[in-house]
């Protein structure tokens, strides 16, 4: 039914090159969701918190160093172990915002020169969000905000082969919004574009997996 006790929540998934705003915008987005009364709850991968995110931790910030594959499976172990969980929360109404997906997987990855068929692989059969928003800015600009804390990916020769692979992956159902923009700006224009997410979601719009 679409009765929204018994209805499902939205997988909404923020992506981008680093510097680009998106853990702002998560952050402000689950703010706007709990204070119009939705069940919303923010994650983020990698999730540091486990014992693979600490490895992963550990090779962000160059403390340990790891064969491009093996970090590459690191990061999808991660959220093969969040799946389960994922997938109860959302059937059980909450709407879940992720601060990057398998799409960083893949455009990081594939950015070190690993194949794209082979990167994807391991993400079949990891939930589908029902929506994707990719935060748009140049590379150039990303690096100009500063804040680079020095973890490995963060330089700009790489941050524009990472943003040409997020061009190869995306298709007409991700959502591009210029993350030049106002915050405020910004802010206002994700709210649209969720509300209207949660809404379908909440029509019985069915749960998916990636990539099968
Ligand atoms: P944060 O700065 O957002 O914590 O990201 N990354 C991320 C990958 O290479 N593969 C992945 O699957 C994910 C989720 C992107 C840390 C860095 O890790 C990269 C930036």
């Amino acid at each position: 039914s679409s009765d929204s006790s018994s209805s499902r929540g939205a997988l909404i998934v923020l992506e981008g090159l680093d510097r680009c705003g998106k853990t702002t915008q998560s952050s402000n987005l689950h703010k706007y969701l709990e204070g119009l009364g939705h069940s919303a709850e923010l994650w983020r991968f990698p999730d540091r918190t486990t014992s693979v995110g600490q490895m992963i931790s550990s090779y962000l910030s160059n403390e340990s160093q790891l064969d491009d594959r093996a970090i590459h499976l690191l990061f999808s172990a991660n959220r093969w172990e969040k799946r389960s969980l994922m997938e109860s929360k959302l059937k059980s109404g909450t709407t879940i915002i992720v601060d990057r997906y398998s799409y960083s997987g893949v455009a990081f990855s594939s950015a070190k020169g690993l194949d794209f068929e082979w990167c994807k692989a391991p993400e079949k059969g990891l939930l589908a969000p029902d929506l994707v928003v990719y935060l748009d800015i140049p590379p150039e600009k990303a690096t100009e905000r500063g804040g680079y804390g020095g973890e490995r990916y963060e330089q700009l020769e790489f941050q524009k082969k990472v943003r040409q692979s997020y061009q190869a992956l995306h298709d007409a159902s991700w959502k591009i919004v210029d993350a030049c923009g106002s915050v405020k700006d910004i802010e206002k224009q994700l709210q649209e574009i969720v509300l209207e997410s949660i809404g379908l979601c909440q029509k019985e719009k069915p749960l998916t997996c990636l990539w099968s």
